[in-house]
């Protein structure tokens, strides 16, 4: 057995919880010179051609953000080397109406809920401004899951009212993420339920490809982010009225706590996704939905479509799924889901919990217009009597 195999053995005598004899600390010892140089290595696999370039060296550029379901303006395969995408996200407190005079105080980005999504490449940096007006009544930041650093830059942006902080990190990873404001405590959970949260998107450079690495592009893309809501009810089952977003803070983590959410929306309010508002494409038009949820589970289907592909934890570094009928977004992700539209008419996106989606309001639609296939679908002979 070599030096190195006998250190291993040790090792996982160690981690099965035997006590930490005098020999095994020693052990330990040994092992931390090894360790660490194994460490150094696993990091430097991220040099790569466009790591080399540092910031003060590439691009500067400003991303206009824009509210969803829309994405902002983006090249799905990089140009050139990486670039430091600049952005501003501004923080609004403010009320907003789930269902008509339902209202709720809603902490947002850009004032939405979800926030924009952010659309970057990989090995781009994002140089990110949190700004918290005088206006708003408390302290927020923003931890996001595409960046690399303890707490997901959360430590580096506790902005104050009347305060902001600039942020700047690479994107290593390619991938759908979800981003939300985390201000420590039970702050965090209230926070993200009371819509602060968003998405974003790190495309590969070389664009998205497909279950055999051919290349995947959209047509248009669309971002549903999904939230869950706990509205405190009065002894007349009312929803409660307040003056100021903490003013319902106790009663809302009471719901909370429940576990069982008043209302799931999409995009913020009941029907936000629909009508004049409803996502569109034409047959033959291919659409990536980004769904977001950063808080809970959810299952997104489009009914009468598919995911022709489908990257259902969000790692663009991992081969997209093929053919799904509806897909899973683990709380605290975002998934991206791509299909090309084969027959006309109004599609509903839901959340295939029946209940969350038509009781709660996790719908949306989709107008598509073009040619029906009847070799796809056709009635045989409408409703008649037997
Ligand atoms: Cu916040």
């Amino acid at each position: 057995m070599s030096i190195q195999n006998e250190i291993n053995v040790d090792r996982r005598k160690l981690f099965k919880g035997a006590a930490v004899t005098a020999t095994a600390a020693a052990v330990a010892a040994m092992v931390s010179a090894p360790a660490a140089a194994k460490s150094k290595q696993s990091a430097s696999k991220l040099d790569n051609d466009f790591m080399k370039y540092k910031a003060n060296q590439l691009e500067v550029v400003e991303q206009e953000l824009v509210q969803p379901p829309f994405l902002p303006k983006h090249d799905q395969i990089a140009k050139g080397k990486p670039k430091v995408v600049k952005v501003r996200l501004v923080i609004e407190e403010k009320l907003i109406e789930l269902e008509p005079g339902v209202k709720t105080w809603a902490m947002t980005f850009n004032g939405s809920v979800p926030g924009p999504m952010i659309v970057v490449h990989q090995y781009d940096y994002l140089e990110l401004t949190l700004v918290n007006p005088k206006s708003s009544s408390m302290m927020h930041n923003i931890d996001l899951h595409s960046s690399t650093g303890a707490l997901g830059a959360a430590g580096l942006t506790h902005v104050n009212p009347g305060e902001e902080a600039t942020v700047r990190f690479r994107c290593t990873k390619a991938g759908v993420f979800v981003y939300h404001c985390a201000p420590g405590d039970v702050m965090i959970p209230w926070h993200v339920v009371s819509g602060m949260n968003g998405a974003m998107m790190v495309l590969p450079r070389e664009g998205l490809t497909d279950e055999v690495g051919k290349p995947a592009a959209y047509d248009k893309a669309y971002y549903i982010g999904e939230q869950d809501f706990y509205l405190p009810k009065d002894k007349n089952g009312q929803y409660k009225k307040y003056d100021s977003p903490i003013a319902g803070f106790a009663d809302t983590v009471e719901v909370m706590k429940s576990l069982v959410p008043t209302h799931i929306v999409f995009n913020g309010a009941k029907g936000a996704i629909t009508g004049k508002n409803a996502m569109t494409a034409d047959v033959g038009e291919t659409v990536l939905f980004i769904h977001s949820q950063a808080n809970r589970d959810t299952r997104p289907h489009l009914i009468g479509g598919h995911g022709d592909l489908v990257w259902e934890r969000g790692s663009f570094a991992d081969k997209p799924q093929t053919n799904l009928e509806t897909w899973f977004v683990a709380g605290g992700s975002a998934a991206a889901a791509m299909y090309t539209f084969r027959q006309p008419g109004i599609y509903a996106y839901v959340n295939h919990n029946l209940t969350e989606a038509i009781v709660l309001g996790a719908a949306a639609h989709v107008k598509v217009e073009g040619e029906w296939d009847n070799d796809l679908m056709e009635q045989i002979s409408g409703p008649h009597k037997i």
